[in-house]
């Protein structure tokens, strides 16, 4: 059997500029087409997009502007062989969404970012493609009594199927995370996610996006987050990076706190044939604000390198020894034989 050629993508967010909540930029903004320029150097094909990455200022245009705009933005991406692979509606950086869109006390808001994720799916199709990724950001609490759980619930369905009645093509890849920016999340795992999904009006546009970090957050392991997802045909994404322990979200490099964790999730991926999906891996990673700005994309390029790495050794992984050890029940031979192959 051929094996699998894996497809890879990135956003815009990733070449940042080394702001925290403590300290401001440290480097100069990257023009947008150096941004596609640094995909296409990587040999990365596809490109992930918030809804104003692709058409700015999209909240002061028409309809047909924001089409027009994103038309453009599309054909400016296949002159470079490059596609888009999702648009996210970016609710949580805009006043309207300060207490989450969706599941906000405000109706005003609520209508709003229902509204502003339904032109996210214009300048989807528009781009040529059919996923929404809804990161629920603000959708949670920061006081916890500041919102009914079983109210946001349903708005949350609500919102979901808005979005699918937008078009009737549109899928969505809802990437759940557990706290950050809120203390507590309503969406903080796949299984949250996918329960979701199969309570809304057409379940099968309903998947999702794993971010390992956003795994790790919750104390769960990212590669069975996925194997749950993979076995469902629902893992429609993954943002892959590295979290080391229950800090602030850190968008480390994939591998850099924990490469067995990191192997475990290419081997998941390899098992399910991920790469055969079509599905895109995204590295959602960070440059260290340390990071020069001449050197500020080895994040992604190593990233990539690490991921790669580890395929080779999923592949080359003696599975027929694994296999034995397994039957005789054996776990320590293979904790031995898993530590050394990744040393070796
Ligand atoms: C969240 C995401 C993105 C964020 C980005 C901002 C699609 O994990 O993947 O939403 O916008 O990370 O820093
Ligand atoms: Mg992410």
């Amino acid at each position: 059997m051929p094996e699998s050629q894996y497809r890879f993508s990135v956003g815009p967010w990733n070449l940042g500029r080394g702001a925290d909540p403590f300290g401001p930029p440290v480097r100069p903004a990257v023009p947008f087409d150096d941004v596609l320029a640094v995909a296409v150097d990587l040999g990365f094909d596809g490109i992930q997009f918030h809804d104003d990455d692709a058409v700015p200022d999209l909240e002061d245009l028409s309809p047909a502007q924001i089409v027009a705009k994103a038309e453009a933005m599309r054909k400016k991406l296949a002159d470079m062989n490059l596609v888009a692979e999702f648009v996210a509606p970016r609710l949580w950086e805009h006043p309207h969404g300060i207490d989450g869109g969706y599941t906000s006390n405000d109706a005003a808001c609520r209508k709003w970012a229902i509204d502003r994720s339904k032109r996210a799916v214009d300048v989807a199709m528009a781009l040529g493609c059919d996923l929404i990724v809804l990161w629920p950001a603000r959708e949670g609490t920061g006081v916890r009594e500041s919102k009914c759980p079983v109210e946001a619930s349903r708005r949350l369905v609500d919102a979901v199927n808005a979005i699918l009645g937008a078009s009737p093509t549109v899928r969505i890849a809802i990437e759940p995370k557990p706290n950050e920016p809120v203390d507590t999340a309503f969406i903080p795992t796949i299984g949250h996610a996918l329960a979701l999904g199969a309570r809304s009006a057409d379940p099968a546009r309903v998947g999702v996006l794993i971010e390992s970090a956003h795994a790790i957050l919750a104390g769960l392991d990212p590669s069975d987050e996925m194997g749950f997802a993979l076995a469902a045909g629902k893992l429609w994404s993954v943002h892959l990076n590295d979290q080391n322990g229950l800090k602030y979200d850190q968008d480390k490099v994939f591998g850099a706190a924990n490469l067995r964790g990191a192997f475990d999730q290419v081997r998941v991926l390899e098992a399910a044939d991920y790469a055969a999906t079509g599905a895109f891996v995204g590295f959602d990673v960070k440059a260290q604000r340390t990071q020069k700005a001449e050197s500020a994309t080895a994040h992604l390029a190593t990233s990539q390198a690490v991921f790669l790495k580890l395929v080779e050794k999923v592949r080359t992984f003696p599975v027929n020894t694994a296999d034995e050890m397994i039957a005789q029940r054996d776990y320590e031979a293979l904790e031995r034989l898993v530590l050394e192959h990744l040393l070796g």
